[in-house]
């Protein structure tokens, strides 16, 4: 995989307070901590070498800061998705004139209805596009997926999920054969060829931790994963998405991040 030289982020709203979550006893976001977190985060990308398109809070969209969500973004093309939770579904449209800013028309291409499909669901390694079929990305969101993609040489492959929200929830590729699994993810057949490595009991969070350009950011607290990742060879950046995780949000859901235009 080429390295990103591209982010883009979008600020969270204050009403990011009432985001979708499957743990409400975790309580509400601080709003105040959020942006701070964000803002960190935005950092820790920009450290990595990437330019951060940062767009501004849309307070009609709760999840909205969630970008990942909303595009599959490649060298050869980008995907604008249409996110199943139905709260979230017109975040795609908002994101789609950022995209138009990088990719020519020709390869934008959108996945509509009744096909929903959302980004913490595709998994790359590769050319390769690993994508859950969850309760947010449904099998007609994923033949329209894998059709976009077809004619630019990658390819798409549908992994069944039954116990998290999103693919990259349970699962994520570190590039270099590596990969982190956990919980329903650790004995699947699709994925017995990586190297992988079991996140322990008690860290599933931080098995959403990111590659970005031969580093690998963490969220902050989880230091078994931390040692894991570190002893592999990478160097890791520890960023704190505390606020997010009440909402079901970790490091890969807030950002898009991209090379356009290098093949192709
Ligand atoms: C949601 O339920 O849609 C948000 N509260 C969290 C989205 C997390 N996104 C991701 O994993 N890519």
């Amino acid at each position: 995989m080429p390295n990103f030289t591209h982010a883009i982020v979008r600020t969270p709203c204050p009403a990011v307070v009432q985001g979708i979550t499957s743990n409400p006893q975790l309580g509400a976001p601080d709003y105040e901590k959020a942006l701070l977190q964000h803002a960190a985060y935005v950092k820790a990308l920009e450290s990595c070498g990437l330019a951060v398109t940062q767009l501004a809070p849309e307070d009609a969209f709760p999840d909205s800061c969630f970008v990942e969500d909303t595009a599959v973004l490649s060298e050869r093309c980008a995907v604008i998705t249409l996110p199943g939770a139905q709260s979230r579904a017109g975040e795609a449209a908002l994101m789609a004139p950022t995209i138009a800013q990088f990719y020519p028309a020709q390869h934008i291409h959108t996945i509509t209805a009744p096909g929903t499909l959302e980004g913490g669901d595709v998994m790359r390694v590769g050319d390769c596009f690993y994508v859950g079929a969850s309760a947010r990305t449904n099998a007609e969101g994923i033949r329209q997926f894998a059709a976009f993609l077809a004619p630019y040489g990658y390819t798409a492959k549908q992994v069944p999920l039954r116990q998290v929200l999103h693919l990259k929830t349970g699962v994520n590729y570190l590039e270099d054969g590596n990969m982190l699994v956990s919980g329903e993810f650790v004995d699947a057949p699709q994925f017995t060829a990586f190297h992988r490595e079991v996140i322990p009991a008690g860290e599933e969070y931080a098995a959403n931790s990111l590659w970005v350009n031969g580093r690998v950011l963490v969220p902050e607290g989880y230091p078994k994963t931390r040692a894991i990742i570190e002893g592999l060879g990478y160097a890791v950046l520890p960023v704190d998405t505390g606020e997010f995780a009440k909402i079901d949000g970790g490091l890969s859901c807030l950002s898009l991040r991209f090379a356009p235009g290098g093949v192709g």
